[in-house]
């Protein structure tokens, strides 16, 4: 029977699920994960962010990742399992981050020595020491530019998914090529997170999948290639230094003699890396139109599969290639679990204590808001940070803490909207979706059903269950998608939260006073004091 590996590699942490497969079943039978501060931390990040000045700048390093995987490589092997019937492995990754080598990469990677940790070998194969991630917001101009020279927004949202967005790659690119164009110029290649972990397993430059290449602002979403037009507008000479792009599913190697002869692994197929959340799109068994997920991770994401690529012409959200060959629509906010770990620190509370706190104050929170603008903000674009309250008192504990959740999940329904669809049942996953009274006000707000998942990282099952269609799509096989996600990507009928038509009757008539306070916070709207006021008087009992 064979064995899956899925390994994830998320802003702070790596995650790896082995799956057993046979006919009738899929199970898990290992899961362990590692977080970057605390596994490496000669490293010196802070959730697994390097510490800078400047709030708009967020870079990590690539060694970091190179050498985590080669710790979790190391707990797969221990873990006591047949080695021999690991058939395939798959991965995904924080989208967007980028990393830079230079031309001796090819030739190192082919070439590691198995006695030692990758990090320390492939330090000089970067020609550029650190990678701009996912938080990474500096780059405003480069958007601008890129989005000038392709003849605007909806021209560019049309053709590759999404307006130009500060952390996509294209603008990180383009920043790079500004500030450093001689480090630029010594780039051989530029990769993803995912397709650089890919790399470094099968000794090799692997490609990039259509799912990850739609977080760059440089791919034709229709046809999965490059779009020289965006190319151009990037850098000179960036066609050249960008890896093809393949399908999710492609075989990109098997893993290198390094992993063989390093921990005794066989020479499994490796399946092309994509990114985390075209991973948890499998992983939450979404892979039919209608259904919703919101993963409340250190970002927040709302996200479906779309079979034709409906694009949001509001300029919101995105649209990526789907592991399946479709596509998914897809809203990210930064200030996830981050914010809500801020509120909570801020008050010294553990996390049962913020749900007392939470289910000590009405729904509504008597009309207090909590803008959770703790760091730079994607979804609305918010460049200099800073938590806004409208009514609400900082030292008031319970107050902020329902704030930032209610204002999260109004957040989540308002900008989700461009999607169309109607919802009525989400799937939740991500750590913070382990606490009920947060799902709760996310089943009351949505006025949806919302179940949980088991498995914590969807993402990684995600990546694991990619392997196995990889692998069986290799062999000559076909399966279809609802039978490689059937028994594990789905969420148990215990976890159900129904909504409370009451409640959310309230919330129905705090979204346009959640929209009102994000416009005025932003500058573009009047205060919304009067109606904060009109709301307080009817629903505080
Ligand atoms: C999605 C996004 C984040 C990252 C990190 O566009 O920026 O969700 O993938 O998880």
């Amino acid at each position: 029977m064979p064995l899956y590996l899925g390994l994830d590699s998320s802003t702070q942490s790596l995650t790896a699920i082995l799956l057993d497969v046979d006919d009738d079943r899929r199970r898990i039978v290992f899961e362990s994960s590692l977080a970057f501060d605390e596994a490496l931390p000669h490293y010196g990040t802070r959730h697994g962010v390097l510490p800078d000045p400047d709030p708009l700048v967020a870079r990590s390093s690539p060694l970091l990742w190179a050498d985590a995987l080669d710790l979790m490589m190391a707990r797969v092997a221990r873990s006591g399992l047949d080695l021999d019937r690991l058939a395939a492995i798959s991965g995904s990754a924080q989208q967007h981050g980028s990393v830079y080598l230079n031309a001796s990469a090819g030739a190192l990677w082919a070439d590691l020595d198995p006695r030692r940790p990758p990090g320390e070998q492939l330090a000089s194969a970067l020609s550029r020491q650190i990678a701009p991630i996912w938080l990474d917001s500096s780059t405003s101009d480069e958007c601008g530019e890129l989005t000038e020279a392709v003849g605007g927004s909806e021209v560019l949202a049309k053709r590759t998914g999404s307006r130009a967005f500060e952390r996509f790659t294209g603008p990180q690119i383009r920043r790079f090529f500004k500030t450093e164009p001689a480090a630029y110029a010594a780039t051989d290649r530029i990769h993803l997170v995912s397709s650089f972990l890919a790399s470094l397993l099968v000794g090799h430059h692997a490609p990039i999948d259509p799912g990850d290449a739609s977080g760059m602002n440089l791919m034709d979403l229709t046809t999965a290639e490059w779009w020289p037009a965006a190319l151009d507008a990037t850098a000179p000479n960036l066609a050249a230094k960008l890896p093809p792009i393949r399908p999710s599913s492609s075989i990109v190697g098997t893993l290198s003699s390094y992993w063989q002869r390093r921990y005794g692994f066989p020479a499994a197929r490796v399946v092309a890396w994509s990114g985390d959340n075209p991973c948890s799109l499998i992983g939450t068994g979404l892979v039919r139109e209608g259904l919703i997920a919101i993963s409340l991770g250190t970002s927040d994401t709302i996200f479906g599969l779309m079979c034709e690529p409906r694009i949001d012409l509001t300029t919101t959200g995105h649209v990526f290639g789907a592991p399946t060959g479709a596509y998914m629509g897809l809203t990210c906010f930064s200030n996830g679990s981050l914010a809500r770990e801020r509120v909570r620190d801020a008050f010294g509370l553990t996390w049962d204590q913020f749900s007392d706190a939470l289910g000590a104050t009405p729904p509504g929170n008597g009309g207090r808001i909590l803008l959770p603008w703790f760091e730079p903000e994607i979804t609305p674009t918010v460049a200099q940070p800073r938590p806004r309250r409208y009514g609400l008192d900082a030292a008031d504990a319970p107050g902020n803490i329902r704030g930032v959740v209610e204002a999260q999940q109004l957040a989540l329904a308002r900008h989700s909207q461009w999607m169309g669809v109607d919802v009525n049942t989400i799937y939740a996953t991500g750590g913070a979706a382990a606490n009920r009274s947060i799902l709760q006000v996310m089943a009351d707000v949505f006025g949806a059903d919302v179940y949980r998942f088991d498995v914590g990282n969807t993402a990684c099952l995600g990546a694991a269950l990619r392997s196995f269609h990889g692998d069986v799509t290799a062999a000559g096989q076909r399966i279809d998608w609802t039978d490689v996600v059937r028994d594990v990507a789905a969420p148990s009928a215990s976890t159900r939260l129904c909504p409370d038509p009451a409640r959310h009757a309230i919330y129905r008539e705090l979204m346009p006073i959640h929209a009102a306070c994000e416009a005025h916070a932003r500058g573009r709207g009047a205060d919304p004091a009067k109606a904060i006021e009109r709301f307080r008087r009817r629903f505080t009992i």
